[in-house]
């Protein structure tokens, strides 16, 4: 077989209507190899009912129903979950708002070839982002610095949605006990995956802001996030001060 093998994009919706038409045939265009689930938390809008429609037309596209918004990590936690037990090789993470462009997938699925995670990346050299203002721009880039000071993940955009795993990937940094409901899942997935010494690629991407609908973004979520990523920060030293004493104790 060529190419890294079999592909699903999980692509996460909460009232997303005017987008996911669009986005499911955008993926579709670019990647027609991949097949796509998208995880739709009961959206009030009927995104859940639309994703069904574009699934009974095409074999290659899935819904996954959640009976409540549970949030992102949540919703990939059981995406990932439903493509892993399918026996996909590749598991892709991207947003239904267009922000995540799928044309650009395939530069993603090349990287893959020296990677075990690639990172689609706002914050690399060629990477930028389009009408987000700059208060967005802070957000991120300072929540990025922060990542990589408190987690010491040398990373410029390990909060991005925009990514691809290897199956062994996922199935080496386990899934069970992730907690992070918000965006720090992303911390969370990038972090176990740097802490296995697995290789983390960041490849530049183009995101744009958001045409239609709403953002989901929230001061609940951005407090999830920086309590989470000082808590691991701070066990940081004391791991570390673990793994120097482990092997003079196998040692006798
Ligand atoms: N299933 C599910 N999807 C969600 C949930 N929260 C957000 N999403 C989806 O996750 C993707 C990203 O959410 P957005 O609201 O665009 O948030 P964001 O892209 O991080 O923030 P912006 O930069 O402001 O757009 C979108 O496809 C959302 O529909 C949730 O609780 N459950
Ligand atoms: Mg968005």
């Amino acid at each position: 077989m060529s190419g890294p093998g079999r592909t699903l994009v999980v692509v996460p919706t909460y009232d997303e209507r005017e987008n996911i038409e669009s986005v499911v045939a955008r993926l579709r265009a670019a990647v027609p190899e991949a097949d796509v689930l998208v995880v739709d938390d009961a959206s009030p809008d009927g995104t859940g009912a639309l994703a069904d429609g574009l699934a009974s037309a095409d074999d290659a596209v899935h819904v996954l129903h959640r009976d409540r918004k549970a949030g992102l990590g949540a919703a990939y936690v059981a995406g990932f979950g439903w493509g892993l037990s399918r026996g996909y090789d590749v598991l892709v993470e991207m947003d239904a708002d267009g922000s995540h462009q799928p044309e650009q997938l395939p530069t993603l699925l090349a990287a893959l070839d020296r990677a075990d995670l690639v990172l689609g990346s706002r914050w690399v050299p060629g990477g930028s982002v389009v009408n987000w203002p700059a208060s967005r721009q802070l957000l991120s880039r300072g929540g990025n610095t922060y990542v990589r000071l408190a987690l010491g993940l040398p990373l410029r955009d390990a909060t991005g949605g925009f990514r691809v795993f290897r199956r062994q990937t996922l199935e080496a940094i386990g899934l069970d006990d992730v907690a992070s409901t918000g965006y720090c899942f992303q911390v969370d997935l990038a972090w176990r995956t740097q802490r296995l010494g697995l290789t983390v690629v960041e490849v530049p991407i183009e995101f744009v802001e958001r045409q239609y609908g709403r953002s989901k973004m929230s001061g609940a979520i951005v407090r999830e996030a920086l309590w989470r990523v000082t808590v691991w920060g701070a066990g940081r030293p004391a791991r570390a001060w673990q793994r120097r004493r482990e092997p003079a104790r196998e040692g006798g």
